[in-house]
């Protein structure tokens, strides 16, 4: 499988995941404002949509979309317990979670992005706003060590990756202990380390 990246971005969640199975897969960096690949291909040609992630599968089909492409990484190796089996009670909760980052965590911060232009009024409300959602995970995360429960899952994965660019918004997280402690742990495990290396984040 080929992972089409960009350094930092949310494709570092599929990227956590696929280090985490173990399955065999390379790695090709983009570049988001050219629309380019790291060899100079049009990565257009790839996603239309012009976003990582995009996952090109051994059989040479195409999927996008972070959550359906860590469910579907995450479905080869079931054993890694990454995700729950489909049709169980417990993947619908992780759905449930990984829904929840893309619409409520991952999309506040496109108000940040320097291609938005964003006026600072507007910001300083989405930033209220993401931090009160912050507070709420913090509060589930003071009764469980994972956002889905007692184990690392895609989710985790996917709020690791989006906690990664709080800093970069000048976020005052300083109240969100628990948070700030899970983000710590998530970071300690070796697979999401070697995922950081290799984007050249660490
Ligand atoms: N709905 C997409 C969103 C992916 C996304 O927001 N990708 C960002 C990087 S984190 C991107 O490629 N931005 C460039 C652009 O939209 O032009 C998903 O969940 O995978």
């Amino acid at each position: 499988m080929k992972l089409y990246y960009t350094p930092g971005a949310c494709s570092l969640s599929p990227h956590i995941i696929l280090r985490e199975t173990g399955l065999d897969f390379s790695l090709i960096k983009v570049d988001l404002k050219n629309k380019t690949t790291e060899s100079g291909d049009d990565f257009l040609k790839i996603n239309p949509k012009g976003q990582v992630p995009a996952l090109v599968l051994n059989n040479e089909d195409i999927l996008t979309e972070g959550p359906a492409i860590v469910q579907y990484i995450a479905d080869k190796k079931l054993d890694r317990k990454l995700i729950a089996p489909a049709g169980t009670l417990e993947r619908y909760h992780q759905i449930e979670w990984l829904n929840y980052i893309a619409s409520e965590i991952h999309q506040s911060f496109w108000a940040f992005s320097p291609i938005m232009a964003t006026p600072e009024s507007y910001r300083s409300t989405v930033r209220n706003k993401l931090l009160g959602k912050l507070t709420y995970l913090d509060g589930i995360l003071s009764k469980q060590s994972h956002i889905a429960g007692d184990h690392f899952t895609v989710a985790d994965a996917y709020l690791f990756t989006t906690c990664t660019w709080m800093p970069s918004i000048k976020l005052d997280t300083s109240k969100l202990r628990h948070l700030s402690v899970y983000l710590q742990k998530i970071k300690q495990r070796p697979h999401v380390h070697d995922a950081l290396k290799a984007e050249g984040i660490i």
